[in-house]
């Protein structure tokens, strides 16, 4: 890896704003395409990031912090990306179920999300069935992420896969769940494609369901 995007990868991790967007514009001046600079660079850091969270070395703050700086990086490489026609990993669309209002921990997936390299789609909360199956006609994910924080509402992550399979939708998208309440063996009776613990996961339960 190039010097300038390990130091890249330290600033992020660092959630240094300022400097991550100063080398990510460095990285380019240096040659470097947009592709490489978000793989080699913002991903490398955010997956950094992620395994510390899972370990129990970083905590929420930290997380979210290192989100923003990622964000600033993004905000020079997304336009590059687009016009380079770089493929992103994956596309993500993640809401809350109908009846939740939480949305810290779906704000902390989908960050992590975004810094694993994918293209991500944010549904909100409260998102009724139907609402993700629009989401899923008009956006053409590869996966949706469903996330419930109430027993109460866990269930509709049911309601969700059912509505999907009842537009004909189903096995057009892969579908992760997670929140407080869900389960592993959750996910399973309800026929979901995958589960995940935390955010760090998500992005490697992401990572396998696009094979
Ligand atoms: Co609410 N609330 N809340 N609340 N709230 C809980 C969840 C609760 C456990 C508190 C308690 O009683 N001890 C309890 C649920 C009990 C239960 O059903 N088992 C509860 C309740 C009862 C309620 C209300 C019903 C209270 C009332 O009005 N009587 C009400 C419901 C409103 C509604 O949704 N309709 C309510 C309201 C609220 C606030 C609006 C005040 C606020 C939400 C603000 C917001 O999100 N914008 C709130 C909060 C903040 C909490 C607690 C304190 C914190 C939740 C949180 O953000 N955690 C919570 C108690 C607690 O956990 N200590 C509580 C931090 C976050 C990073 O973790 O969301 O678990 P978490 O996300 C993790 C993982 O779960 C995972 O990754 C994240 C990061 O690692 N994950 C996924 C989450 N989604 C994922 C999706 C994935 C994969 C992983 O793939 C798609």
């Amino acid at each position: 890896m190039s010097d300038t995007l390990q130091l890249l990868s330290e600033k992020l991790y660092d959630g240094n704003a300022p400097e991550t967007a100063a080398l990510v514009q460095q990285a380019l001046d240096e040659g470097m395409g947009p592709g490489e600079v978000l793989t080699g660079g913002l991903v490398v850091g955010m997956d950094a990031v992620g395994r510390d969270f899972k370990a129990g070395e970083l905590f929420v703050p930290e997380v979210l912090i290192a989100a923003r700086a990622m964000h600033a990086g993004m905000d020079i490489l997304k336009p590059l990306l687009a016009e380079a026609d770089v493929p992103s990993a994956g596309k993500y669309a993640v809401g809350t179920v109908k009846g939740d209002l939480h949305d810290i921990g779906t704000n902390l997936v989908r960050m992590m999300i975004e810094g694993g390299g994918f293209e991500v789609i944010d549904l909100g909360v409260d998102v009724s069935p139907q609402g993700f199956v629009d989401a899923v006609r008009e956006n053409q994910p590869d996966i949706i992420g469903l996330s419930a924080l109430l027993t109460t509402t866990m269930t509709n992550m049911k309601g969700v896969i059912e509505a999907l399979e009842e537009a004909g939708l189903r096995g057009s998208v892969k579908i992760m769940i997670g929140g407080a309440p869900v389960t592993d063996a959750y996910a399973k009776e309800i026929g979901a494609d995958g589960y995940a613990a935390d955010a760090a996961t998500a992005v490697d339960v992401a990572r396998e369901l696009m094979g």
